[in-house]
């Protein structure tokens, strides 16, 4: 049974930190930690030393303001808002949604839980329901079983929260008749739904659906162009109207107004209208090391279950934990961080191809091998 206590990450890579300007690593690096190590290309570099800007807590700057109404209108809402971060949008929607003293239902390993610092308590003052799923798909089933009955001792449910893809559940996409039943059902009940959608491209592109259709039930999404669309920063929440004003104000409340942020938005837009249609490689490419991986010695994963572009696997029964196996791979440049002592997460991105996947797998063989 492989522990569910979650292992410190690995310190930042000296190594990995020297990579050259643009797209381009060493021959030999490959950096599957995440996709967020991406680096912007030269395309994206151009938009932004050229951006138009203004200051955007007065809603002056021009080039937020497009990546805002084009976020918008490609997920059929209102209104948007540009976050520093997939964590801040996150904690913004909370703040949002709920009161201090309710409960937020979400899947047991959640990034909303156990990877944003505890902001749900801290920031929101809310305490979390987790719900424990086989394979980290939240159902209305489950769901409605930890919703609160209304009573005076008890602390309500202010809202629930999935995530498509499902990043520790190994990438996995939330089928959209899911999603739709619980939102359906919990707005039947009054209750909000959020989705933290920060790879939620990866998923359309996985289902071979428009990001639109898949999240129109929800009340607000976090998506992050920082992730698999590869800019540099930044998150965007889309909503209602009423929505968004509320969480500009909270934006500021939290210290996430920024100003003559175009520089950066600009990264954003390139990633929003260009990166969609490259993902199915990042895919591929996961598809690939999932069923390398799946043929060595002592490693066990599915890799039928590897539909978009992380791959979590059990690393038990080569003898070593995911903190030794990943310091071996570090001395052969291969990147890769565990999520527990007997898991290991790989992340395929734009900075890494096909070639980069075969090397690691190698790298791969060998330590396994070697024992
Ligand atoms: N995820 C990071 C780490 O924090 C684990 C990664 O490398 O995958 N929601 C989801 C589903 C995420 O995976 C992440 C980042 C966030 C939210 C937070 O985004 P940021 O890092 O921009 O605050």
């Amino acid at each position: 049974m492989a522990s569910t206590r979650v292992q410190q990450e690995s310190a930042p890579l000296p190594g990995a930190a020297r990579l050259p300007e643009g797209n381009g690593s060493p021959a030999t690096a490959v950096d599957l930690r995440s996709d967020t190590v991406t680096k912007p290309t030269p395309e994206m570099r151009r938009a932004m030393a050229e951006a138009e800007v203004g200051d955007d807590v007065y809603g002056e700057d021009p080039t937020v303001n497009r990546l805002e109404q084009r976020a918008a209108e490609i997920f059929g809402r209102e209104a948007g808002l540009f976050v520093p971060s997939g964590s801040m949008g996150n904690m913004i929607a909370m703040r949002v949604h709920t009161r201090p003293g309710q409960e937020i239902i979400c899947e047991e390993r959640g990034h909303i839980y156990n990877y944003e610092m505890a902001s749900m308590s801290a920031i929101a003052g809310c305490l979390a329901r987790p719900v424990r799923t086989p394979d980290g798909i939240l159902t209305w089933s489950l769901v409605k079983e930890a919703i609160r009955p209304r009573a005076f001792y008890r602390a309500a449910t202010g809202l629930i929260s999935c995530e498509n893809t499902h990043n520790m559940a190994g990438g996995k996409v939330l089928p959209p008749e899911a999603a739709n039943e619980i939102c359906d059902q919990a707005h039947a009940l009054g209750l909000p739904v959020h989705l933290d959608g920060a790879r939620v491209f990866n998923a359309a592109v996985a289902l071979g659906r428009s990001v639109r259709e898949i999240t129109a039930q929800f009340d607000s999404v976090m998506f992050c162009v920082s992730k698999g669309l590869g800019a540099p920063i930044g998150s965007l929440l889309v909503g209602s109207r009423a929505f968004i004003d509320e969480a500009r104000r909270q934006r500021k409340t939290l210290g996430g107004g920024m100003r003559q942020v175009g520089v950066i938005a600009a990264a954003g837009l390139v990633a929003l209208e260009k990166s969609p249609a490259r993902l199915h490689l990042d895919h591929e490419n996961a598809r690939l090391l999932a069923e390398g991986l799946a043929a060595l010695p002592g490693i066990r994963l599915d890799p039928a279950e590897v539909v978009t572009n992380i791959i979590v696997f059990d690393v038990s029964g080569t003898g070593m934990t995911a903190a030794e196996l990943s310091a071996r791979l570090k001395e052969q440049q291969v990147y890769a961080n565990g999520v527990t002592p007997a898991t290991m997460r790989m992340v395929t991105h734009a900075d890494v191809d096909r070639a980069g996947c075969l090397r690691a797998l190698e790298v791969m063989e060998r330590m396994v091998r070697r024992r």
